[in-house]
C-alpha cells in the first residue's frame, strides 16, 4: 500500500494532481521559479505550496487535490479523476481522502490519494459501462423498430385517409354536376307539366295527401319531443354522474353512475337517416300532390276517382317510358305522367343535394383531420384506435392518445392536441364543485406503452408520465452513458 503513495507524489511532479489536461498550463512556474494564485496573481507561492493541504489562494487554486480551501461562495470546487482507460470525472474537493471510496465518480480510486485505500477499479467500472450500453442499444434499437412500424402505419393512415379525401372530393363533383343537371331537367319537366292538360284527380286528393303530411309531422314533432325529453333525462343522470360525492356510500347512486359509465361507452351514434326519411317522404307527397295549379283541381274527391288518381300513378311508375313526350296522346294519361316526372326528378335532386351536402361535410371532415398536428412523421396516426389499460393507484385508466383517458367510467378527457411530447385532453366529466376535468400526457421513450406515474397538481387536472416507442431517438453512445450508474456491490 505504501509504495502506491510515491506513485501520486511522482505524478504530482510531473502534472498537477486534480486538475484537469487541459489545465495543467496554469501551473507552470514563472522565470523565477514561482507559481501566482489564478485569480489573484499578486499572491506568489513556492510550487511545493500547491496541494500542500493548506490553503494559499481565496480561489483554492492551490489546493486542487485536497480540502483544504473553503468553497467562495458556497458553489463546490472540484477534483479531476483521470480515470485512466475510462472516462475523467470531477469530484467535489470535499469528498477527498475522507476513507470512502467514491468509485461512482473516481473509478481510479485517485479520490483517496494520501491513503492509497481505493486500489483502481476503472478496469471492472468500464465492463459495467460495456454491458450497460449493450443493453441500451439493445432497447433503443428495438424501440426504434417498434416506433417505425408506428410510422409505417401513420403513413398507411394518413393515406387512406388522402385517398378517402379524394374520393370525396370526387364524390362530391359528382354529385354536384348531377344536381345541376337534375336542377335543369326539373325545370323543363316543370315547364312540360304546366303546359300539358291535367288529370282530374280532385282536391280530395289533396287534402288526403295533407292528412298525411300532417300525420307525418305530428309523428315527428312527437319523436322530437321524446328525444328532448331522453336529452333531459340523459344530462340529469350525466350531471349525477360527474358531480356525485364518491365517498358517500349511497349504493343506489354508486349503481347508478356505474351503469350510465357502461350506457355511455356502448351507446351507438345517434342515427339521423330516419329523419331524413320522414322528410323525403313528406316532400315527396307534397311534390306528387302539391304541385299541380289550383285550376287543375276539378273533382269531388271518391273513392273511386281517389283509386284510379293512385291507379294511374303507380302504374305510371311502372309502365316503359316513351321514347318522346310527343308520340304521347293529349290527353289525361300523358299529364299524369308529366306531374310524376316533375315528382320524380324532384325527389332525385334532392337525394343529389343530400349527396352533395354528405360529400361535402366529409370533405371538411377529412381535410381536418389530415391537417392536425400528430408529431414527428405524423406518429400518432399510429396509435389510432389502441387503448392502454392499466391501473395506477385507486384507478383504472384507459388510455387512447388519439381518443380520449378514462378514469375507471369517469372521462378524464378528449384528446385535444399535441404540442413536442405533450399530448392534452380536455372536456372531461365535470369535478364535484370544480372544472371539467383535463390531463396533460407527457409522453417519453420507452420500449412499450405504458404509464410510468399519474399526479393530479390541481383538483381534476391530471399529469401523466406515459412510455411509448413513439417518441424514441436514435441516442449517441455518449448520450446513453449519462443514464450509467456504477453499480458498486459488484465491484
Ligand atoms: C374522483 C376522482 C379524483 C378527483 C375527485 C374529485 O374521486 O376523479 O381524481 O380528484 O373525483 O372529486
Amino acid at each position: 500500500m505504501l509504495f502506491r503513495i510515491p506513485v501520486f507524489i511522482a505524478a504530482a511532479a510531473a502534472s498537477i494532481l486534480g486538475v484537469l489536461q487541459k489545465d495543467q498550463h496554469l501551473y507552470s512556474p514563472d522565470s523565477d521559479g514561482m507559481w501566482h494564485c489564478l485569480l489573484d496573481p499578486s499572491i506568489v507561492l513556492r510550487p511545493e505550496q500547491i496541494n500542500d493541504g493548506f490553503c494559499d489562494c481565496p480561489d483554492g487554486s492551490d489546493e486542487p487535490a485536497t480540502h483544504a480551501c473553503p468553497y467562495p461562495a458556497n458553489e463546490p470546487l472540484f477534483f479531476y479523476c483521470e480515470n485512466k482507460g475510462f472516462f475523467p470525472r470531477l469530484l467535489e474537493r470535499h469528498k477527498l481522502n475522507d476513507g470512502v471510496c467514491d468509485y461512482d465518480v473516481c473509478c481510479d480510486g485517485s479520490d483517496e490519494w494520501k491513503s492509497g485505500l481505493c486500489p483502481d477499479k476503472c478496469e471492472q467500472v468500464k465492463q459495467q459501462y460495456n454491458s450497460y450500453i449493450q443493453e441500451a442499444q439493445a432497447k433503443v434499437s428495438s424501440a426504434l423498430d417498434t416506433r417505425k412500424q408506428y410510422a409505417e402505419k401513420a403513413q398507411n393512415a394518413k393515406q387512406t385517409l388522402e385517398e378517402k379525401l379524394a374520393k370525396a372530393r370526387q364524390d362530391a363533383s359528382t354529385a354536384t354536376a348531377l344536381a345541376t343537371k337534375l336542377q335543369q331537367e326539373l325545370k323543363q319537366a316543370e315547364k312540360d307539366a304546366e303546359n300539358a292538360p291535367q288529370d282530374n284527380a280532385g282536391p280530395g286528393l289533396q287534402e288526403f295527401g295533407q292528412k298525411i303530411q300532417e300525420t307525418l309531422d305530428a309523428y315527428k314533432q312527437q319523436a322530437e319531443q321524446h328525444k328532448n325529453e331522453l336529452r333531459q333525462l340523459q344530462n340529469m343522470v350525466a350531471d349525477l354522474f360527474a358531480n356525485y360525492n364518491p365517498n358517500f356510500n349511497d349504493a343506489a347512486v354508486k349503481r347508478c353512475v356505474k351503469l350510465y359509465g357502461e350506457y355511455v361507452s356502448n351507446k351507438a351514434d345517434e342515427k339521423s337517416v330516419p329523419e331524413l326519411a320522414v322528410d323525403n317522404l313528406i316532400s315527396e307527397i307534397s311534390l306528387v300532390i302539391g304541385n299541380r295549379p289550383a285550376s287543375a283541381i276539378s273533382a269531388v274527391p271518391t273513392f273511386s276517382n281517389m283509386w284510379h288518381h293512385y291507379y294511374s300513378q303507380i302504374i305510371g311508375l311502372f309502365a316503359p317510358q316513351p321514347e318522346s313526350t310527343q308520340s304521347q296522346p293529349d290527353d289525361a294519361p300523358r299529364s299524369a305522367g308529366n306531374s310524376k316526372k316533375v315528382a320524380q326528378i324532384s325527389l332525385e335532386l334532392k337525394r343529389a343535394e343530400n349527396a352533395v351536402q354528405a360529400a361535402k361535410t366529409e370533405v371538411s371532415l377529412l381535410e381536418d383531420r389530415l391537417s392536425r398536428n400528430y408529431g414527428d412523421d405524423d406518429i400518432l396516426r399510429g396509435v389510432e384506435g389502441e387503448w392502454t389499460v392499466q391501473k395506477w393507484s385507486e384507478y383504472t385508466y384507459k388510455i387512447g392518445l388519439l381518443d380520449a383517458i378514462y378514469q375507471d367510467t369517469t372521462l378524464v378527457g378528449r384528446f385535444s392536441g399535441v404540442d413536442g411530447n405533450v399530448v392534452q385532453f380536455s372536456g372531461g366529466n365535470k369535478c364535484w364543485n370544480g372544472p371539467q376535468r383535463s390531463a396533460r400526457v407527457e409522453l417519453v421513450c420507452g420500449a412499450e406503452q405504458k404509464i410510468v406515474s399519474v399526479s393530479e397538481p390541481e383538483k381534476c387536472q391530471y399529469e401523466i408520465l406515459f412510455e411509448t416507442p413513439l417518441v424514441c431517438k436514435s441516442m449517441s453512445e455518449e448520450e446513453m452513458g449519462k443514464h450509467f450508474v456504477v453499480d458498486l456491490d459488484r465491484l
